[in-house]
């Protein structure tokens, strides 16, 4: 196995996105007219819901199940939509900077004729306004394959957009590594066959992550000849396929 792509989740793991997030959220709920204020410990604990559609349905159903009959999924996903556009502005107005290491190593990869990729679970738009607002000119070109929110019928824990950008990237899992933030995405990655990395947000740092193929505070000191000896670790002790 020798390793040829690195896929990078986005919301916590590309920059610290989840605060713009939450942010967005309550400024929606406001804007609705609804006394609804996630705070942070709140969030902590929705951000195990992959997706803010998933999210807005899970605490409605849990924190407030009398109101969610009232609550079908279009007018969800109104309120959701003018969410991602609050968080859009934010980002096109504020910018939010990469995390540190992120961009060296892509260009490292990127040098060494790596293919890069990204698999979120939030929307294709957000990930454009970040490529356009936190990373160099021309950068969308920089990789191969990107799958998104639209393109998973389930969000992480679930494989499905690391299998989607899998197969756009026609690469198999076994001579990838993923880079996450977060429990559900490690699941959803280990569940897809990759071989993966962790680097711990700001909202993540106190989960497990069993399975990973190693833990760090960010990507600053890695260099790739570092990334391929895990890479090439992980495949001597992983079963046969
Ligand atoms: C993280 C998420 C996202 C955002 C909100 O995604 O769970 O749902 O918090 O995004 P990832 P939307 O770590 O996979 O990048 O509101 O746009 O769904």
């Amino acid at each position: 196995m020798t390793l040829k792509a690195l896929i990078f989740d986005v919301d916590g793991t590309l920059a610290e996105t989840e605060e713009a997030h939450r942010a967005a959220f309550n400024d929606a709920f406001a804007a609705a007219g609804l006394d609804w204020r996630w705070d942070r410990e709140r969030y902590a604990e929705l951000l195990h819901v992959g997706g803010g559609r998933e999210r807005l349905r899970h605490f409605i159903d849990n924190a407030m199940p009398a109101s969610a009959p009232q609550w079908d999924d279009e007018r969800i996903a109104t309120l959701h939509a003018d969410k991602t556009a609050r968080y859009q502005r934010m980002i096109a107005e504020d910018g939010l900077p990469l995390r540190p290491g992120v961009l060296r190593l892509m260009e490292e990869a990127r040098q060494a004729g790596l293919a890069l990729a990204l698999a979120t679970t939030t929307s294709r738009s957000n990930v454009d306004m970040l490529l356009t607002k936190s990373f160099p000119d021309g950068a969308r070109a920089w990789f191969a394959a990107i799958a998104a929110g639209e393109d998973a019928t389930h969000k992480k824990p679930a494989p499905d957009v690391y299998e989607v950008v899998l197969e756009r990237l026609e690469v198999p899992a076994r001579d990838c590594v993923a880079v996450e933030d977060a429990r559900i995405g490690l699941e959803a990655a280990v569940a897809a066959g990759l071989p993966t990395l962790v680097t711990p947000s700001t909202y993540t740092a106190g989960e497990e992550f069993d399975g990973a193929l190693a833990v760090l505070d960010n990507l600053a000191g890695l260099r790739l000849d570092r990334l391929r000896a895990l890479h090439g670790a992980a495949g001597r002790t992983a079963p046969a396929p």
